[in-house]
């Protein structure tokens, strides 16, 4: 193997930032691949970024296929920025490959050479790998970036870690992550989509068209096709408002705000799940017209909240119809079809699945067993347990409270449903929303076109979705600020502490002392805080409870 050699900009001691100074990472900052990659400070991801394009060759290189590097970080403050890489179906990364991850960042610049050429052996040796075959005519990378400053030197250290093996390098330039997801999976699976921003809208607007065409709304309908959307100031706003192009206005009319001030400030789908505010730029005067329904994404665009001004917007108060909402109003839809499907006694079943976390409103989850008559599953936080477990059923809806989710499809739905042109209206209408749906990864574009579909399918208002369903328990989530976060471990989908030993006890003393109350404490694993959630009879009694907790690990973090 020849010389490796590294640019001075992408090593740690001269990792060089987007505004040209140089911030050297000791060797003794160590970081671990979790649930959002790396994300951190922007001036600390040069370096990171550059390994981590290498590892994405070497992936690209042992499968000879396109892997994903996706630049963001999501909801975080405009000065942070991030790095995940995508596996060949537009996946997660495969948990081995984090681990991999993990190892060539920690490596320090010395030893860098040394890894990286064992990387390169063990897997030039392994008999599976295309490398050792000579089988690489599809490896590539393909990076995206979102809005941050720090993104396009951030894809240049991409574009330079791809290029330590020669392996092709496309940039896609600023799009949502689940545009990124969607592009590698279309690269690797040709028929799926043309691999361009516009074989994605196209894909996606074309489905809703179609699906929108099919749907008759019922009479008396309340549906309005008319919503506002807060783009969190992030890629939402330039993206989106391209897809638009391809929808017809009397179809749906979207009026789109917080396109071009500061990212995630004020506004955003983690701003409004976690204050339960209107955003910035939002109606906030209880006299005037409350906008009847808004929808809010977070600022890569992967998460998606519906909501509207809650009693004349006191106090700014926003009434959320989240993840959990979005979930059992796309399960309703789907087990109506199926159902009508079932009862045709077809030689092929077809089983749906629901999968929440802790954080899934009790209501949402009691609706579910005793209305849809499903089991949810309940999983630890983090999209990736949601994916895996979701693929467990033909049709797996999954979504995590804050409004990351989507529904993936098995092959044998596939061969059942896709492959299968059955002139049946259900099943035709199970396609078509199969297709509407991003099945790859969570996508505030197309879970709000899917959305919209089914609220005019139902001929819903947002009062509708909010009555016919199930009402929300009062609940809250706080984030506690802490030394060391590791010091918290948890068991039981994360709704037991086991440690720090004795922190349970008082969590259930604390949860018994409210009626109908539900509580559980556990670390981030994307920032460097305690999240607190709680939920009880009434709003006063739940921020009572949540201030409790609080106060509960307050006192271990500075024991
Ligand atoms: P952490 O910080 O581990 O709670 C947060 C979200 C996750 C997921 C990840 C990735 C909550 C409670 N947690 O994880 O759902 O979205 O970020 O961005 O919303
Ligand atoms: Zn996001």
């Amino acid at each position: 193997m020849a010389n490796l050699e590294f640019p001075p900009q992408y090593t740690r001691a001269g990792n060089t930032t987007h505004t040209g100074e140089v911030h050297s990472i000791p060797q003794d900052e160590q970081f671990a691949y979790g649930t959002a990659g790396f994300r951190f400070r922007a001036e600390k991801l040069p370096f990171i970024v550059y390994r981590c394009a290498y590892l994405a060759s070497l992936r690209a290189r042992q499968l000879d296929s396109a892997i994903g590097v996706m630049i963001t970080a999501s909801h975080n403050p405009a000065q942070d920025n991030g790095v995940k890489l995508v596996d060949p179906s537009g996946d997660m990364l495969s948990s081995q490959w984090e681990i991999y991850a993990t190892e060539v960042i920690n490596a320090s610049d010395a030893d860098l050479p040394k890894v990286i050429r064992d990387f390169e052996k063990n897997f030039q040796r392994s008999s599976q790998s295309k490398i050792a075959r000579g089988l690489i005519h599809n490896a590539k990378v393909v990076c995206g970036i979102d809005t941050r400053v720090s993104g396009p030197h951030l894809m240049e250290a991409a574009r330079a870690g791809a290029a330590l093996f020669n392996v092709k390098f496309v940039d896609i330039g600023v799009v949502s992550t689940p545009m990124l997801h969607y592009s590698v999976k279309s690269f690797n699976e040709p028929e799926f989509a043309d691999p361009t921003h516009q074989g994605y809208y196209d894909a996606i607007s074309g489905a809703f068209k179609k699906l929108y065409e099919m749907t008759q709304e019922p009479d008396g309908s309340r549906y309005q096709p008319e919503l506002i959307v807060d783009c969190a100031n992030g890629v939402g706003a330039p993206r989106f408002r391209e897809l638009l192009k391809q929808i017809p206005k009397e179809m749906l009319s979207v009026e789109l705000r917080n396109e071009n001030g500061e990212l995630n400030h004020g506004c955003g789908a983690d701003f409004v799940k976690i204050a339960q505010k209107m955003p910035a730029n939002f109606n906030l005067t209880p006299d005037a017209a409350p906008e009847p329904k808004c929808a809010s994404f977070d600022g890569d665009a992967d998460r998606i909240l519906y909501f509207r001004a809650k009693n004349g917007c006191q106090g700014g108060t926003a009434e959320l119809f989240d993840g959990d909402r979005i979930a059992v109003l796309f399960a309703t839809y789907i087990k109506e079809q199926l159902d009508i499907y079932t009862s045709s006694k077809p030689r092929n079943s077809l089983k749906m699945g629901i999968v929440q976390t802790a954080y899934a409103n009790g209501s949402s989850t009691r609706f579910i067993r005793e209305h849809l008559k499903i089991e949810p599953i309940i999983v630890p936080t983090g999209v990736k347990h949601l994916h895996e477990a979701a693929s467990e059923f033909d049709i797996g809806v999954y979504f995590e409270a804050n409004g990351h989710g989507t529904i993936v499809f098995s092959k044998h739905f596939d061969s059942v449903v896709r492959r299968n042109a059955s002139p049946l209206v259900h099943l035709r209408r199970l396609h078509l929303f199969s297709r509407v749906i991003n099945e790859t990864v969570g996508d505030a574009f197309a879970d709000l076109l899917a959305t919209e579909i089914v609220l005019r399918h139902f001929g819903w208002s947002m009062d509708d979705w909010n009555q016919k369903l199930y009402q929300d328990v009062p609940n809250v989530q706080i984030k506690v600020p802490v030394a060391d976060r590791s010091i918290f471990k948890t068991t039981n989908a994360e709704q037991t502490l086991v440690k720090p030993d004795g922190l349970q006890k008082r969590i259930d003393e604390e949860v018994a002392k409210y009626k109908d109350s539900r509580a559980f404490i556990r670390p981030s694993g994307t920032e460097n805080i305690v999240r607190v959630y709680a939920e009880a009879d009434t709003l006063e009694n739940t921020h009572r409870l949540g201030k409790s907790l609080e106060q509960v690990v307050l006192s271990i973090g500075s024991a």
